[in-house]
């Protein structure tokens, strides 16, 4: 908690109080608040995050560029929540390609995403954002179970078709197939996955997709037939959030965390 006196009038409303804080070159995060102790009196303005601290989270660094994100899309899924919840986060880059000494005493996986939570590190992209919905409900993002694996066999079916050497192997109308059933299902209840509203789902299939359209269209030179136009509406308006810009991995990245998978 910082806190930062001021000279204020009892009267002094606590919207004005934050002006004043601003006005002074402190500029209040997102996700602070201003509460004036004791009410009504001369008093010390403390400027207090509604309830933490930033969150640590350990994410892939980036193999193509000093000090980035790279290219996990469970990270970005994670990364996304925090976003979309205006939790402020503290991001710790790993190298997985020699994984310290510290990251591996705190995730004896060696797997990224981790979040420490409570004191403790939670692995598991499912199990974070869970945890992140159940933890910090506003705004809501958790979906109905029954649209929660909407589009959910698009990337397991995306890396048979990348990793396949037979184009008459069958690998391409699987993907093809699943990507027809999420047009219809778009078409009928979109923009979004859960209708108006970004949710969890979205933020959970948004970075496989991103990583479907750059590891296709670089190795295999295909992209989303124009036939399902709302799958790539889709892409589009997921891509071009302001959440998602901010963490999206380098195309490079991308290309290369794929091609160990392209070579089999
Ligand atoms: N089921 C996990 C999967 C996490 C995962 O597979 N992460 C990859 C990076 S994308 C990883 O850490 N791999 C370890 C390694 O490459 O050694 C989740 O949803 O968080």
């Amino acid at each position: 908690m910082s806190t930062t006196a001021l000279r204020i009038q009892p009267s002094t409303t606590t919207t004005a109080i934050s002006s004043a804080i601003n006005h002074i070159g402190f500029t209040l995060p997102r996700n602070y608040a201003v509460f004036r102790r004791p009410r009504n009196r001369n008093f010390t303005v403390s400027a207090t995050a509604s309830s933490f601290d930033p969150l640590q989270i350990c994410v892939k660094a980036s193999v193509t560029a000093p000090n980035k994100l790279g290219d996990c899309p469970f990270c970005q899924r994670v990364l996304l929540t925090m976003e979309e919840k205006h939790l402020p986060y503290d991001m710790k880059l790993v190298d997985l390609g020699n994984k310290p000494e510290w990251f591996l005493k705190l995730s004896p996986e060696g797997k990224v995403p981790v979040v420490k939570l409570d004191e403790k590190w939670v692995p598991d992209s499912d199990v974070i954002t869970q945890a992140l919905e159940e933890k910090y409900p506003d705004p809501v993002l958790g979906v109905p179970p029954e649209k929660s694996s909407v589009g959910s066999k698009i990337f397991s079916t995306f890396i048979g078709f990348l990793k396949s050497k037979d184009p008459s192997d069958g690998t391409e109308k699987a993907l093809l197939d699943e990507l027809s059933s999420f047009d219809n299902y778009i078409k009928e209840n979109g923009p979004f996955i859960n209708g108006e509203k970004v949710s969890s789902a979205d933020l959970s299939l948004g970075p496989k997709l991103y990583h479907l359209e750059i590891a296709l269209g670089h190795y295999k030179k295909w992209a989303v037939p124009d036939s399902l136009p709302y799958v790539k509406s889709y892409m589009k308006t997921i891509f071009s959030l302001d959440s998602f810009i901010k963490t999206r991995a380098l195309p490079e990245d991308v290309i290369a965390g794929w091609r160990p998978k392209v070579l089999g």
